[in-house]
Parts: C-alpha cells; structure tokens; sequence
C-alpha cells in the first residue's frame, strides 16, 4: 500500500494529478527514494517542493486568474485605497465570523455563511486610525473602493452570465500581504503600492505573469488597461490552451483507490493565494 501525506493546496493538488497519471506510485518514486519511512509494505513520505513545481500551477488555471483579479477590480475602480483599509476589513470580517463555525480561534471556518451575513460596504466611512500607508500615519476612512475589493475578492472572478469561475479568497485571509504572520512574503492580491505622499496604484507585480507570458506572450504586455471583458475573454483563452497539462482539478481518483493507494491530505482555510473551498 502506497500511503501519502500531501500538504498544502498547491501541492495537494498537484500530487492528486500525479496519482491520476501514475496510479501506482510509479510517478513519485523520486520522492520516495528521497523521503521515505519505510514499515512492511507501507511507505510513508512526504511530498518535496519539487512535485509542486514539476506540475506547476497545481489546481486550475482558474486559480491564477482568480489571484489576478483583485487587481483587476482594483484597476477598473481607478480607485486606490491603502492596505490598511482591507486589513481593517480584513479584521472585522473575523471579529463578526469567527464564531460562525463554533470555535473562537481567529479563523472563519463558516465561509458561505461569512459571505452570506457580513457586508463590507457597511464598513465604508469607519475610521482606521493610525494607517501605516498613510502621510505621517494619518487615521483615514474605509473607501466604498476598499469594501467592493474585499467582496470582490472573497467572491471570487464572476465572468458573464454571472458565472463564478473560480473561488475566492475566504474572508479572514490576508489581502494585502501585511500580516505579519507571512512576512516575509510576497505581496497579497488586493495590495497597493503607496507612496510617502500617499499616492497609491494598482499593484503590478503582485500576478504571477500568467496573462503577459502565456497568454498574450508578450513579457511588456500592461494588465492594468484590461476591460473585464478582455480579462475574461485572456482567461478563458488560457484555460483552452494550457487546462489539459496544468489543471489539477479533476476529482477522477479511483486507479489510485483500486491500486491500494491511500492518502491524508489537508489544505488551509485562510492562505493568502490560494482559495480554501475548492
Ligand atoms: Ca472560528
């Protein structure tokens, strides 16, 4: 029996995939080799980066648009408003959603129920005081800009006929990339670069530059001037060209159950670039 404990979103996916492909184990025996407890006939190892990597995006080319799509609301809004603003939102959506799954421990476990019960409009004009972006660390207001974000975010890319592509972040996750649980870190999907003057912009190294180089295939190509339209229209694109080679998302395991396969996984609830319910 083949016994495996895959962690995290990408990983986990991406190690589904293998299993699909290799229902045996045959494709992970570089792992095993270099990982392994072995017991009688039970092998147990952890997955290495390198599988993460090997498969690549794991998921869905869908994820990637979804990680992308923040700043393409952002952008659309010409509308800049400081981390601070989604990080207070941030904080009042766990404040009003912790306890919707039972257990006060800091995480919304409940997302629907999140989602259906906390508007983050009803948080535009709250005051955040002391606001790190901000001149001299100046209190500022939640912008309407700042709470259609974080909605849009949380729901995820909604193309036409109102269709949601791909999940969304939960609330609770870090947005912006400031939380200091993940620092150092890259930078959320919601995240404005501000200036001492307090001039902020969209965020164009945030994406991973999945529209520049394999959808347009062109390395200078600005995202920041895409109409929805034109985004939906570059993403679908992408997931007819490169679904069959980087999308992990097919829940067909059962070679992997007849061969004796067995597997623990788990997958975060509240990472910063990858959604929770997929
Ligand atoms: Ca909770």
């Amino acid at each position: 029996m083949l016994l495996t404990v895959v962690g995290d979103s990408w990983k986990g996916h991406a190690f589904m995939e293998e299993m699909r492909r290799f229902p045996t184990g045959m494709g992970v025996r570089r792992a095993v080799d270099r990982a392994s407890c072995s017991r009688s006939d039970t092998r147990l190892h952890m997955t290495e980066s390198w599988l993460g990597r090997r498969v690549f995006t794991g998921q869905s080319s869908w994820q990637v648009v979804s990680g992308q799509w923040p700043q393409q609301v952002i952008n659309t809004l010409a509308s800049y408003s400081y981390g601070c603003e989604l990080d207070a939102i941030t904080a009042a959506a766990i404040a009003a959603c912790d306890g919707l799954d039972g257990v006060a421990d800091g995480i919304v476990g409940e997302v629907d129920a999140c989602l259906d019960s906390f508007d983050p409009l009803t948080l535009v004009a709250t005051i955040v005081d002391q606001c790190p972006q901000a001149p001299s660390r100046a209190s500022v207001l939640i912008s309407q800009a700042a709470a259609i974000v974080a909605s849009e975010t949380w729901k995820g890319p909604v193309g036409n006929g109102h269709r949601r592509l791909w999940y969304g972040l939960s609330p609770g996750a870090d947005l912006t990339g400031n939380d200091p649980a993940y620092q150092p870190g890259p930078d959320g999907f919601a995240f404005t670069n501000c200036s001492a003057t307090g001039k902020c912009t969209g965020n164009s190294k945030s994406s991973f530059p999945w529209f520049q180089l394999f959808i347009a295939k062109d390395p200078s190509f600005d995202v920041r001037n895409l109409t929805d339209q034109q985004f939906f229209d570059m993403a679908h694109a992408g997931t007819q060209q490169y679904a069959s080679i980087l999308g992990t998302d097919d829940p067909e395991m059962s070679r992997f159950r007849d061969s004796g396969g067995k597997m623990i996984t788990f997958h975060g609830l509240v990472g910063p670039s990858s959604a929770c319910c997929v």
